[in-house]
């Protein structure tokens, strides 16, 4: 019976970890900034998630955030066509084909979360995540590694 208790345990302790590496908690603030200017994600993992939490004061209409997955040549054409979605489509254009994933957008004290495959994340490939709430992709971005 111990011996199986240990092989269980061993077990759940290994997925842990790999659930661990599949994922990463980020933050946003109210200067617009957020903590991290690069995400690794490993090829291993069948999905990844990107946790979000807006860690500012402000609602979300005056300051929110959200994360957006897309080709960096992409990101500004998306941010600019987000603009006009407005709130309502989470500032991303309805159907919009050059997005990989975004997730909703949030005020401050809440959180969100993105997933994707990063089977979907060609070699070779420049990708990038970012905010797409109307001004702020020029400060609230970062590359997306897939390794
Ligand atoms: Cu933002």
């Amino acid at each position: 019976m111990k011996k199986y208790l240990a092989i269980l345990a061993v077990a759940l302790l290994g997925q842990q970890a790999f659930a661990d590496e599949c994922s990463v908690d980020i933050t946003g603030n109210d200067q617009m900034k957020y903590n991290v200017s690069e995400i690794t994600v490993p090829k291993t993992c069948e999905e990844f998630t990107i946790n979000l939490e807006n860690v500012g004061k402000l609602p979300k209409a005056a300051m929110g955030h959200n994360v957006v997955i897309a080709k960096e040549a992409d990101k500004m054409a998306i941010a600019t066509d987000g603009i006009a979605a407005g709130l309502d489509n989470n500032y991303v254009k309805p159907k919009d084909e050059r997005v990989i994933a975004f997730s909703t957008v949030v005020g401050g004290g809440e959180k969100t979360s993105v997933k994707f495959k990063p089977a979907d994340l060609k070699d070779g490939e420049n990708y990038n995540f970012f905010c797409s709430f109307p001004g702020h992709v020029s400060l609230m971005w970062g590359k997306l590694l897939v390794k």
